[in-house]
């Protein structure tokens, strides 16, 4: 019996490399098609008419927008990758929203506005460089694949910051603060790693 036929290799599809150079999949990560939960507080309700969207610190123009007001705003759409910490990937996800330059170009941060955090009305929060912000990927959202953003994951607003592990992406989002001096966020000053690029494998410091 001629054997060789069951131990042929499989042939392997060729991996995905980014206009960067970077492979699409960032070491360490594993795909996934589930869009698994990942949330340390407990899932928050949301309250349309108390609802503020506030953005404030190092700017020209702090101001507060209600839930229409930032409905309002113009609309953006994006086709991205989102890369958690612990290791699962999920790509393609489709996201609708509010890119993060209408807000900037209302607040006008100041020239010493190096820093950004995002809050989440649960008390959350997630620092980046201003850089990492002001991004063409960065949004945010309000639906996930022609949905409306489901709860657990979010809903009805939360940011995404694709080039960065997930743990910038803060769910239920509700105000941005730009600042001159850098300040940690929840799991920042938890051990995970204060800036979290994927390809570096940015996960603790
Ligand atoms: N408010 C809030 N935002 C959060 C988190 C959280 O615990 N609370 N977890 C972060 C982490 S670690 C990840 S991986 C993503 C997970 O988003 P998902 O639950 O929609 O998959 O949300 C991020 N945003
Ligand atoms: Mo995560």
């Amino acid at each position: 019996m001629d054997l060789s036929r069951l131990f042929k290799p499989k042939t392997q599809e060729p991996a995905e490399v980014r206009p960067d150079g970077n492979l699409r999949l960032p070491p360490g990560q594993y795909l996934t098609k589930k869009f698994p939960v990942l949330t340390y507080e407990a899932t928050p309700t949301f309250d349309a008419e108390k609802y503020r969207f506030r953005v404030w610190g190092a700017v020209e123009q702090p101001f507060e927008l209600t839930w229409d007001e930032l409905q309002g705003l113009p609309r953006t759409d994006e086709i991205a990758d989102f890369h958690c910490v612990t290791t699962w990937s999920r790509y393609d996800n489709h996201w609708e929203g509010v890119h993060v330059r209408e807000i900037i170009a209302r607040a006008k941060p100041l020239p010493g506005a190096q820093f950004v955090v995002a809050h989440s009305w649960t008390g959350y929060t997630t620092n980046m460089p201003y850089s990492d912000f002001n991004d063409d990927d960065v949004v945010i959202a309000f639906n996930h694949d022609d949905q409306p953003l489901e709860r657990e994951h979010g809903g009805p607003v939360r940011l995404i910051v694709p080039k960065l592990y997930a743990y910038k992406s803060a769910k239920w989002l509700n105000g941005i603060e730009f600042l001159d001096q850098d300040h940690p966020g929840f799991w920042e000053v938890r051990g995970y790693h204060n800036h979290a690029d994927p390809w570096k494998e940015e996960r603790y410091w």
